[in-house]
C-alpha cells in the first residue's frame, strides 16, 4: 500500500500544495490523481510497473500526476523541464516508457517522438475530469520511481527505487527533522532529483504540511517568501544560499534589516547535495541567525547522514547516520577504517538503498561490495562526526548541486566537427561549487567558444555546458597515455 497517499485522507481539508498562487487541498490531490490514474489505466486493472514519463513543471499537476502513476501501479519517470530533446529522448528510450504525460507547452516538443515510439501521449489538462475507476493494490516491494544520475560512465543511469525505499527515505527524515502538519515549505528545486522530490515535496505531504512551489529559482521571490512570515522550512543547495547572500548584500540597510527579521521566523533551514563551504554557513548565520543543517545523500540512497535538528550542527561536517541507515568507511585496501581521522569511502546499507540500476545488472552488481553500496565519496570520522573530503573520481563534477559526468560532456564535444579531442574537468568555484571546464584540441586555433556553447545547448541542459574553454596543442597525459585530469585542473586554476 502506498502509505504516502493513504495518509492524505487524514488531512483531506488541509492545504497540500500552493502553485501559481492557488491553494489545493489534500482532497483535491486525491481526486485529481484518481482521475489521472483512471485515464492512465485506460481499462486495465494495473499498470504493473509500466514506465510513465512525465514532463510537467513543478505544480499541483506535477504532484497529481506522480500520485496517479503510483496509484495505477506504474513507475514514475519525471523528465527535466530544462533538458533539450536529445536528453529527454534518452530517458524515454532507456526506460522504454509506454505512456507520456505532458503539460500543453511540451506537447509539440515530444509529439513526434511519442508517435514514432507508439507511446500514448496524454495532455495533463485533459485528464483531471473527475472520472474514477477501481485502483490496484500496490505492494511495497514494487518499483516506484526511476531517476537518472550521471556517474563514471558516459551515459546517465536510471536509479530504481521501490515504494518501500521511498517510504523509508521519507519517514527517517520526517522523524529526524520533526516535520509536522503545521509546516509550510517552499520548493524551488527541480523535481527530477531526490532533493526536491523526497526531502521537500514528499516529506511535506507525508506530514500533512503545505508545499508551495516556485517553478524556478528567483532570489527576489525567494527572499519575499522567506521574509513573508508563512514558511517554517527551507531546503536548498549551497549555490542557492550563495545567491541569496548576494541578494541580501546588495539590498539597502533597511531592506537588509527587514529580510533578516523575517527569515528568523523559520524553524529549520537545510543545505545539501554538495559541500556547504564554511564561509557560506557563517555568512548565512550572520544574516539569518540560522545555522544551516547540512546533510549528505545520493540518488541511490536518499539521505544517509545528517547533522542534528536539536543538538550540535557542526560546520563542515555532515553529522551521523540517520536512524536505520548503516554507514562504514572503507580504505583503499578494502578494510574498514579503524582510526579516527583516517579517510575511507562511505559505504551504505539499509532500507533506504535503491533496488537496481534500470536494466543494468552488471552496473548494479558492481555498485555493491558484500551487500554495502559503494558511494564513491571519501570521508573521515572526526570527533564523533562524519566529514566529507571529496570524491574518488575526477570524472564526476558537482555544479550548482547537479551531478555531472565529465565523460558524458566529452562524448558530446567529440561529435563537433572541429573538435579532434577534448577533456572535461570541474574547477572549484565559490558560487557553483565547481564549474565545468573543457580543454579542446582543434586545428582551428580561433575556435569560437560561444558558437560551441550554442551548439551544445541543442544537446545538453545549460548546467552541463562548459563555462571555461582552452585550446591546447595536446592534452596532458601520463606515461600510459591516460589524460591526467589533476594536471589539467591545475592548468585552468
Ligand atoms: C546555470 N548557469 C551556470 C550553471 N547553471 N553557470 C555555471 N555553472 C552552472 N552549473 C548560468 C546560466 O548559464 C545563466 O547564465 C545563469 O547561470 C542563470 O541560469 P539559470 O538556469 O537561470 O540558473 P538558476 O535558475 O539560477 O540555477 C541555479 C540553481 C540550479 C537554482 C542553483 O542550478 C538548481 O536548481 N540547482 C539544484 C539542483 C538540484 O536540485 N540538485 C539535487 C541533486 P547567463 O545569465 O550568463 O545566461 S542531488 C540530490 O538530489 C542528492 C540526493 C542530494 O544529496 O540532495
Ligand atoms: P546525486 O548523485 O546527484 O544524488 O548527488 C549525490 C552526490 O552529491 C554525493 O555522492 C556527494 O558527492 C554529493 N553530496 C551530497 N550532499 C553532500 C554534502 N552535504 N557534502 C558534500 N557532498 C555532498
Amino acid at each position: 500500500m502506498i502509505e504516502l497517499i493513504n495518509r492524505a485522507t487524514n488531512f483531506a481539508n488541509r492545504t497540500a500544495i500552493v502553485s501559481n498562487q492557488t491553494a489545493f487541498t489534500y482532497q483535491q490531490l486525491l481526486n485529481a490523481s484518481a482521475a489521472i490514474a483512471h485515464h492512465l489505466l485506460n481499462g486495465a486493472k494495473d499498470l504493473a510497473e509500466t514506465r510513465v514519463v512525465f514532463l510537467v513543471p513543478p505544480s499541483f499537476e506535477y504532484v497529481a500526476t506522480q500520485w496517479a502513476i503510483w496509484r495505477a501501479g506504474g513507475i514514475t519517470v519525471p523528465l527535466c523541464t530544462l533538458h533539450p530533446l536529445p536528453a529527454l529522448q534518452y530517458v524515454i528510450e532507456d526506460t522504454d516508457a509506454a505512456i507520456l504525460v505532458v503539460s500543453p507547452e511540451y506537447k509539440d516538443l515530444l509529439a513526434l517522438l511519442a508517435k514514432e515510439r507508439k507511446m500514448r501521449l496524454l495532455l495533463i489538462t485533459d485528464l483531471m475530469d473527475g472520472s474514477t475507476s477501481d485502483l490496484p493494490a500496490v505492494a511495497l516491494d514494487r518499483r516506484a520511481m526511476i531517476l537518472y544520475t550521471s556517474g563514471t560512465t558516459n551515459l546517465p543511469k536510471g536509479v530504481v527505487t521501490t515504494h518501500q525505499n521511498i517510504q523509508f527515505q521519507i519517514e527517517t527524515l520526517v522523524n529526524a527533522w520533526e516535520w509536522e502538519q503545521a509546516d509550510h515549505i517552499l520548493n524551488i528545486l527541480p523535481l527530477h532529483h531526490v532533493h526536491g522530490i523526497i526531502n521537500v515535496l514528499s516529506c511535506a505531504l507525508w506530514s500533512g504540511a503545505c508545499c508551495e512551489f516556485l517553478p524556478k529559482f528567483d532570489a527576489t521571490k525567494v527572499w519575499q517568501k522567506l521574509s513573508g512570515g508563512q514558511l517554517t522550512l527551507f531546503m536548498a543547495v549551497p549555490t542557492i544560499y550563495f545567491k541569496l547572500i548576494a541578494f541580501w548584500e546588495a539590498a539597502s540597510s533597511e531592506e537588509k534589516e527587514r529580510l533578516s527579521q523575517g527569515v528568523k521566523a523559520l524553524r529549520l533551514m537545510v543545505s545539501g547535495s554538495a559541500a556547504l563551504p564554511v564561509p557560506v554557513l557563517e555568512q548565512w548565520k550572520a544574516i539569518s541567525t540560522h545555522t544551516l543543517l547540512e546533510r549528505y545523500g545520493m540518488t541511490e540512497i536518499g539521505m544517509a547522514l545528517s547533522n542534528a535538528y536539536r543538538t550540535e550542527r557542526r560546520p563542515g561536517h555532515v553529522g551521523l547516520p540517520l536512524p536505520g541507515v548503516q554507514i562504514r568507511l572503507v580504505d583503499t585496501d578494502g578494510k574498514d577504517v579503524k582510526e579516527t581521522g583516517e579517510p575511507g569511502e562511505i559505504q551504505i546499507k539499509g532500507p533506504n538503498v535503491f533496488k537496481e540500476y534500470w536494466r543494468k545488472p552488471k552496473a548494479t552488481e558492481e555498485a555493491y561490495i558484500d551487500g554495502w553500496f559503494k558511494s564513491g565519496d571519501v570521508a573521515i570520522f572526526n570527533n564523533g562526526m562524519f566529514k566529507i573530503l571529496g570524491r574518488d573520481s575526477v570524472d564526476i563534477i558537482k555544479s550548482g548541486g547537479y551531478k555531472i559526468s565529465a565523460l558524458e560532456i566529452e562524448d558530446v564535444l567529440r561529435r563537433h566537427p572541429k573538435i579532434k579531442e577534448c577533456a572535461v574537468v570541474g574547477i572549484p568555484d565559490k558560487e557553483w561549487g565547481e564549474v565545468v571546464a573543457a580543454s579542446l584540441i582543434s586545428d582551428d586555433k580561433n575556435l569560437d567558444f560561444d558558437a560551441i556553447k550554442q551548439w551544445l545547448k541543442e544537446l545538453l541542459p545549460t548546467y552541463k555546458i562548459p563555462r571555461k574553454f582552452i585550446i591546447q596543442a595536446e592534452l596532458p597525459r601520463n606515461t600510459l597515455g591516460k589524460v591526467t585530469k589533476k594536471v589539467l585542473k591545475a592548468e585552468f586554476e
